[in-house]
């Protein structure tokens, strides 16, 4: 079931890690000396983070001293030139997905740190080239590389690293909630909006990511959910971080509300698109999920249509594409703007602009091009 990727010939059957085993069995080799772990994991959801409270957890087990970096996709330079000064560690990377272009990046620093006694793990859940596939597993020192779309990363975690671990099932799940998007679990979508406002805080303020989610991540590793979130009451333990909930979804629920007035729409080969911008402080997820639900679409007392296929545009000029009806392909969508994704849910890139409407007119042209992002 699961994809596997390893140097080594995995025995059938054992799902976790075998890593114990290999420091008995090969005496004198580099990994003896490991003591310490390095988590590097995606700072940008609840699935990096709950992934790297597993990682933590983890280390916890086997008595290493754990180390975070929490990174997002354009900051990988700065996070793996880092790891080259690291000497007898465990790395261990989750959430990240690799092509080409930035496997070159990790390609030179890990290589480094494995020269100096490393090792390397690496679990994720993204789509990988086959060529940044071949450079981590060509990596010394018996790389781990595990890649499974079905999952979310903190799941492939939990099921590698802690298959027994209550606190890590759980927290899996959560990620998974949120990663999929199922929204069933109050404290998923709860966790969700304290990683945004974490983020958009530290962004905003020019601060460390990392630093600013280290407290989060703490009590999710030392006590789970349970850590962080009230479930009786539905409430944050921490009381500043519940008012900043808060006062987070009113804000949002406002500028959503606002940017929906400014849509454009138009129909292409008899599909309604509609064109939205993204207010700055809500994430495309957000703008997607509140715009394809017929309930949130009313403006001036008039109800909207909900449009087949929804493009959220940000100020930066990146593109988040939804479906309001399964006649649509998102990702074959994204493809217009050279972008992807999945069916349901995708990305791509137009550009800066400075004129909506102008920018708005480009995209409709851009598909009316081309059929192939509706279901024939
Ligand atoms: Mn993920």
């Amino acid at each position: 079931m699961f994809f596997l990727v390893q140097q080594r010939k995995k025995k059938k059957g054992s799902f976790g890690l075998k890593y114990e085993c290999a420091m008995t069995s090969e005496p004198k080799s580099t990994k003896d000396r490991i003591a310490s772990l390095l988590s590097i994991s995606h700072d940008k959801d609840v699935d990096g983070i709950a992934s790297s409270a597993i990682v933590w957890r983890y280390a916890k087990s086997k008595t290493l001293e754990y180390d975070v970096e929490l990174t997002d996709y354009g900051s990988f330079e700065q996070v793996f030139s880092s790891v080259s000064s690291r000497r007898n560690t465990l790395i261990v990377i989750t959430d990240l997905g690799m092509d080409e272009t930035t496997v070159e990046l990790a390609q030179t620093g890990l290589s480094r740190a494995i020269q100096q006694g490393c090792r390397v793990v690496w679990l994720d859940h993204h789509q990988w080239s086959p060529r940044a596939v071949k450079s981590i597993l060509s990596l010394g020192n018996k790389p781990i590389l595990r890649i499974n779309h079905n999952y979310c990363a903190a799941e492939i975690a939990y099921k590698v690293l802690m298959p027994r671990d209550k606190i890590c099932e759980e927290l899996a799940s959560i990620a998974h909630d949120t990663d999929f998007n199922l929204r069933q679990i109050d404290a998923a979508i709860a966790l969700t909006d304290a990683v945004s406002i974490s983020r958009f805080n530290s962004i905003a303020r020019k601060e460390d990511v990392t630093e600013a989610l280290l407290p989060l991540l703490k009590s999710l590793a030392e006590d789970g959910i349970a850590g962080v979130w009230n479930d009786s009451t539905k409430r944050f333990r921490n009381e500043l971080l519940d008012r900043q909930v808060h006062q987070y979804r009113k804000e949002r629920l406002k500028r959503m509300r606002k940017a929906l007035s400014g849509h454009c729409d138009q129909r292409i080969h008899g599909k309604l698109v509609r064109v939205v911008e993204i207010p700055s402080g809500v994430t495309t997820t957000d703008i997607g999920t509140y715009l394809t639900d017929a309930e949130n679409l009313q403006i001036q007392g008039q109800n909207l249509e909900v449009a087949d296929l929804l493009i959220t545009i940000s100020q930066g000029g990146l593109l988040g594409i939804r479906r309001g009806s399964n006649s649509i392909l998102c990702d074959a969508a994204a493809k217009l703007f050279s972008g992807g994704g999945h069916v349901y849910a995708a990305g791509g890139e137009y550009g800066l602009y400075d004129d909506f409407e102008a920018a708005c007119d480009d995209i409709f042209l851009m598909l009316s091009k081309s059929q192939d992002w509706i279901v024939n």
